[in-house]
C-alpha cells in the first residue's frame, strides 16, 4: 500500500447523491474544487484523489478515500491534517461527515514515536511482570494551589500508593503557581516518598504552551528535576509533541492529555474519531495517552474505546506500543468496571476520586490500589473492603459503578 487511505462517514445533503459527496471529499483534499479549472495541466493528475469504496451505513455511507502519497510531505503532520482533516469538514454537500480511520503508508510514517511506550513505563515503575494497571491521580483543584500545597497533595498521593501523578490540564506557569517553583517542590515531596516507600512515582508536570517555546519550556522543567512531561496535544499541536520527542532527545516519559478532543470525538455524525487523533499521538512521540473511561464521567463509546485502546498497543511501523489513560469521574468503586473492560494495560486515573476519599489523598490513592490489588486477586471491591478500610470507606461515599 503505497498511498494514504482515509475513511469517512457521512450523510449529503438531500440534493446530493452519496457518490458525488465521496467525490466532492476526494477533489477537495487533493486537486479539485468546485468548478472545472481552466488552468488544470494532464501532469496533475498523478495527483486526484480518488474514491475506492462507498457504502450506506446507519443513517448515512461510508466512503474509504485514496490520497496519492505524493501529496504529502513526508514528516508533516499539520500538512497530514490538512489533508485528511481539512477542508472536507465544511463542504455544503455534505450535511455531516466523521473522519472514521487513517491507513498511512509506510513512507509517510517516518517517526520516532514513543521513546519509552507502555513497555518503558511499566519498567520505569517496576509492573513489568505483574502486567498490573497503573495508578495514576490529578493533582486537584486543578488550579490554585501553590507549590507548596501542589507538593502536600503530590506526597499525600505517592505514599499512599500512586504510581503516578499530574497537573491538571490547565495548570502550566500561571504566576499563583510558577512551574519551576512547583517542579521542585513536588520531586522534594516525590524523593521523600520514594525513600519511604522505595517505589518509583513519575511526576508529570505541565509543559503546554506556544509552539515557538514549548521546548524551551521543556528544557526548564528537566532543568528543575521533572522526570516526567505533560503535554495538551489538541491545544498545543502534534508539532510540539513531535519536537520533544524528536527535536530534544528527552530522556523522560512524555504524557499526552487530550483536552478540547471533544469538540472533535463526541458527536458519531460529525468531526473526527479519537482513532485518528490517537495514531497521531503514537506516530508524534507520545508514551501514554487519554482515550477514555467504560464507565466515567466524559460521553464516549465503549466499542470505540475498547477499539482505540488496541490500536495503541497493536504493531504499527515498529513503534513503541502507547500506554492508554482512562480517566474522567473514575473512583475506587469504579476500577473492576474498567479493568474488566480496557484489560490490564491501562492506567487508571483519578482526580476527586481520590482526593475526595472521605480521610483524605494517601486514603484515596490506598483506595484506589486496594481496588486494583481487589481485581488482581480476583476479588470484588466489596470482598476485598470487608478488611481494607480505605476502601471500604470509599464504596460508602460512591458505590459500585
Ligand atoms: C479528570 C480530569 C481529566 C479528564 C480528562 C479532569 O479529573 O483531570 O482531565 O479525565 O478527560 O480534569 O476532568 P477527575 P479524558 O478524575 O476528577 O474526573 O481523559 O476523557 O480526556
Ligand atoms: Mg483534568
Amino acid at each position: 500500500m503505497s498511498d494514504l487511505f482515509s475513511y469517512y462517514y457521512f450523510r449529503p445533503r438531500s440534493d446530493t447523491k452519496p457518490e458525488d459527496a465521496a467525490i466532492a471529499i476526494a477533489e477537495e483534499e487533493t486537486t479539485g474544487t468546485w468548478t472545472d479549472l481552466k488552468t488544470r495541466k494532464d501532469y496533475v493528475k498523478a495527483l486526484d484523489g480518488s474514491v475506492e469504496e462507498l457504502h450506506a451505513e446507519g443513517d448515512g455511507y461510508v466512503a474509504k478515500i485514496r490520497y496519492p502519497a505524493e501529496i504529502f510531505e513526508p514528516g508533516n503532520i499539520p500538512q497530514y491534517l490538512s489533508v485528511f482533516a481539512g477542508n472536507l469538514f465544511g463542504l455544503g454537500r455534505l450535511d455531516a461527515v466523521r473522519l472514521l480511520d487513517i491507513d498511512i503508508p509506510e513512507k509517510l510514517a517516518c517517526f520516532e514515536g514513543p521513546l519509552f511506550g507502555m513497555k518503558g513505563v511499566r519498567r520505569l515503575i517496576g509492573t513489568d511482570k505483574s502486567g498490573r494497571p497503573h495508578v495514576g491521580t490529578i493533582i486537584k483543584p486543578k488550579v490554585g494551589l501553590t507549590p507548596k500545597d501542589t507538593a502536600e497533595v503530590a506526597y499525600n498521593a505517592a505514599v499512599g500508593g500512586v504510581d503516578f501523578i499530574k497537573d491538571d490540564e490547565t495548570l502550566t506557569d500561571q504566576a499563583f503557581c510558577p512551574m519551576d517553583e512547583r517542579i521542585e517542590a513536588v520531586m522534594g515531596k516525590i524523593d521523600r516518598a520514594q525513600g519511604e516507600t522505595g517505589r518509583k512515582i513519575l511526576y508529570a508536570v505541565n509543559i503546554s504552551d506556544r509552539a515557538d517555546r514549548i521546548v524551551e519550556r521543556a528544557e526548564r522543567a528537566l532543568e528543575h528535576g521533572a522526570n516526567t512531561l505533560m503535554v495538551d496535544v489538541i491545544t498545543c499541536g502534534y508539532s510540539a509533541l513531535q519536537a520533544l520527542s524528536e527535536e530534544m532527545k528527552i530522556n523522560v516519559p512524555v504524557h499526552v492529555h487530550r483536552t478540547m478532543h471533544g469538540a472533535m470525538t463526541r458527536m458519531p455524525e460529525h468531526g473526527i474519531a479519537m482513532r485518528p487523533l490517537a495514531r497521531l499521538v503514537r506516530l508524534s512521540g507520545g508514551d501514554q495517552l487519554h482515550t477514555g473511561t467504560i464507565s466515567g464521567k466524559m460521553g464516549h463509546s465503549p466499542e470505540e474505546l475498547k477499539r482505540d485502546n488496541e490500536i495503541l498497543k497493536e504493531d504499527y511501523f515498529g513503534l513503541k506500543p502507547v500506554f492508554p489513560v482512562a480517566s474522567g469521574g473514575l473512583h475506587p468503586g469504579k476500577v473492576h468496571a474498567e479493568i474488566s473492560g480496557l484489560g490490564c494495560d491501562i492506567v487508571l486515573q483519578a482526580g476527586g476520586g481520590i482526593h475526595g476519599h472521605p480521610d483524605g489523598t494517601e486514603s484515596g490513592a490506598r483506595a484506589m490500589r486496594q481496588a486494583v490489588d481487589a481485581y488482581m486477586e480476583g476479588l470484588t471491591a466489596q470482598e476485598y473492603a470487608k478488611d481494607h478500610t480505605e476502601l471500604r470507606k470509599a464504596l460508602e461515599k460512591w458505590g459500585v459503578r
